[in-house]
């Protein structure tokens, strides 16, 4: 399947609420200047730009019972939940353009909705230096970015487990993650019970990044939806110092690019998340351009021979 003539849909969601840094609210602005849509028709998508969603400013308070933000954090997530099922819904492959990544939340409980509808099979690709799966009893900072995963599995408070009307909105054999290198100490045992797939950098470093894009990727078929959350703290800190909280060891360029390719040749990308990136922390949008160049694999772009 190729997505030459598929219509993709940027949404931009100009938020920090759920991160501990300020400045990821900058995202989309730099994804845009970076050129994102024209790379998108370079490589035979129509693009349709939506332009900004609207929410609650930062009103940046201190965590309340473990959550800093929730309110506003609820309301931009249903916000984006709402924007990026009605592009499913008319057939387009949205983008979400962040924001933190508290926003997965949103957009991955639309995303499912629309594959149950379907009778599509959902797999989610959670490229990330962070597993995400912290609750207010475990979390040491309260930042909802830290907690989507969690949330989306049925752990969490009702207004983001249940943002979709009923919970879990996904079930944990339903995601891969790939490139973790920092979970905390409660989070560990969380992922743990809850049996999730990791491939964190000691298994990459160990088999290699091929071989675990072929495990993150195997069972995926024609009736598969791969929605894949691009937390661009994913990368290497060396190759992208523009977000908010880094974490040496990550995946290099050449590494990161095999990893976008291989998505890309399954041809069942459905739908995207490009989080974190903080244009504060960068150095001349180095990291939205990256992100951009990143994109364009995931959407076939290769060196030799496919081009
Ligand atoms: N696990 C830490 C840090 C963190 C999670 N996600 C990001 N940072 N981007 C926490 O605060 O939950
Ligand atoms: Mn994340
Ligand atoms: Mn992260």
């Amino acid at each position: 399947m190729s997505h030459l003539g598929s219509t993709v849909a940027l949404i931009g969601a100009p938020t920090d609420i759920g991160a501990g840094h300020r400045g990821a609210s900058m995202g989309p602005e730099a994804l845009r200047v970076a050129g994102l849509a024209d790379a998108l028709r370079e490589r035979g998508l129509q693009v349709v730009d939506t332009g900004n969603l609207s929410g609650p400013v930062n009103p940046w308070q201190p965590p309340v019972d473990g959550y800093r933000h929730l309110p506003e954090v609820a309301a931009w997530n249903r916000t984006v939940m709402e924007a990026v099922y009605a592009q499913l819904q008319a057939g387009r492959l949205p983008i979400l353009l962040g924001g933190d990544h508290c926003l997965g939340l949103g957009s991955i409980t639309a995303v499912a909705r629309h594959c149950r509808e379907r009778g599509k099979k959902l797999r989610v690709l959670w490229l990330d230096a962070h597993a995400d799966f912290n609750t207010s009893q475990v979390t040491p900072s309260g930042n909802v970015h830290g907690m989507p995963v969690a949330c989306l599995c049925g752990l969490g408070p009702r207004e983001l487990t249940h943002l979709g009307g009923s919970a879990p909105a996904i079930e944990p054999s339903q995601i891969r993650q790939v490139g973790i290198r920092s979970v905390d100490q409660g989070e560990k045992r969380l992922v743990k019970e809850y049996g999730l797939d990791i491939y964190d950098m000691r298994f990459i470093d160990e088999v290699g990044m091929k071989r675990v894009m072929e495990m993150a990727l195997d069972g995926v078929d024609a009736d598969t939806h791969i929605h894949v959350s691009f937390d661009v703290d994913f990368l290497d800190p060396s190759i992208a110092p523009g977000v908010g909280t880094t974490v040496p060891g990550g995946p290099n360029y050449r590494e990161a690019q095999l990893v976008m390719e291989m998505i890309a040749d399954t041809g069942r990308v459905g739908s995207i998340d490009i989080v974190e990136l903080n244009p504060a922390f960068d150095e001349h949008n180095r990291t939205g351009r990256l992100a951009v160049d990143l994109v364009e694999s995931l959407f076939g772009k290769s060196t030799l021979m496919r081009d």
